[in-house]
């Protein structure tokens, strides 16, 4: 065999072998799940992305306190084969951000067999976030697709058993980026994540110690889900649980704006042109509001996404097909 073709075949075994771990972007997934089923599509969209070896779903963290919430994110992760991923609940009901719409229905249809629950005992969400950035030998990513609630709070958590780092230098040594659905760029209008819990909102986005990237409403509103993806795409499985979450939130069809997709989208596939960033500089928040404002600086360390001309194709058939991508191993 020729030396040349020789060094290259060893190359690209060595490459083979290594893809599976390489560049697999380790996620923190923290969500309101239950509000709006964009987060479900979302935890959908994390699944496929770690199936394909683009990312490594560390943990859940729910900041939605209905008592369904961590079980049906957990019948979800079942279903996708990754029933050991930790789900930390939430430790405060925030006031008209604990629905349940959509998380009992499907937990009653589910086959049995998906809603067997494992005795992990449930954890709570803050004590979840320090332990599992201070696991982690890599820099995490944290998706952040609700209210600010446990940011806020893993901010101001002391040195513990858990880690002798207070919460801020937890997250500026383990955080490599923030990539967070929340705020509005383009109106005044208050959106709902921020005005949900504004003292959160305006302590995280205010004074987070690593990068933060916004995907501001209107990012989601200009990227409406196909109703026809759930009635079409799901169909490998005879139940599926996010197309059965889908149905149940609203009066089918409808097409939901995608919202939390696109911040994980941004997360795990940064350069990759779908979105483009606007200049750095700081958000602030209205105290009363919530309203959010960004001031252009060279020292901020806050984007927020735009959508580039003619993109919307393009950043929607990626999110409907990651969002329902059939789990690894099914159809064999
Ligand atoms: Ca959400």
């Amino acid at each position: 065999m020729p030396r040349f073709t020789s060094i290259v075949l060893a190359t690209s075994l060595a490459l083979f072998l290594l893809a599976p771990c390489f560049g697999a972007v380790p996620v923190i997934f923290d969500t309101d799940m239950g509000n709006d089923i964009d987060d479900a599509l979302a935890l959908a969209m994390l699944h496929s992305l770690e199936s394909r070896g683009e990312c490594k779903l560390l943990g859940v963290t729910l900041t939605n306190a209905h008592p369904d919430a961590a079980r049906y994110i957990r019948m979800v992760n079942r279903f996708y084969g990754r029933p050991e991923i930790p789900v930390g609940v939430a430790s405060r009901t925030i006031p008209e951000g604990d629905r349940d719409g959509f998380l009992s229905k499907p937990l009653a249809a589910a086959p049995i067999a998906l809603r067997k629950e494992t005795r992990i005992a449930p954890e709570p969400a803050v004590p979840l976030l320090r332990r599992l950035l201070a696991e982690s030998t890599e820099k995490v990513v944290i998706v952040q697709v609700g209210f600010s609630t446990n940011l806020a709070a893993l901010l101001e958590s002391k040195a513990d058993a858990i880690s002798d780092l207070d919460g801020g230098e937890l997250a500026r040594r383990k955080v490599s980026l923030l990539s967070a659905m929340a705020g509005n760029f383009v109106e005044t209008t208050p959106e709902y994540n921020v005005k949900l819990d504004i003292p959160a909102a305006k302590r995280v986005f205010e004074t987070w110690p690593t990068p933060v990237l916004f995907s501001g409403f209107e990012i989601g509103r200009a990227l409406p889900y196909p109703a026809v993806s759930i009635e079409r795409d799901f169909s490998y499985a005879p139940w599926h649980p996010i197309a059965a979450s889908y149905r149940a939130y609203a009066r089918m069809p409808y097409d939901r704006p995608t919202w939390d997709l696109t911040s994980v989208l941004a997360a795990v596939r940064p350069d990759r042109g779908y979105f483009l960033r606007s200049e750095p500089g700081d958000v602030t928040v209205d105290a009363r509001t919530g309203s959010t404002s960004f001031t252009p600086g060279e020292r901020g360390t806050r984007r927020y996404l735009r959508l580039p001309p003619n993109g919307v194709a393009r950043i929607l058939e990626a999110l409907t097909l990651l969002a329902s991508e059939p789990p690894r191993g099914r159809g064999e």
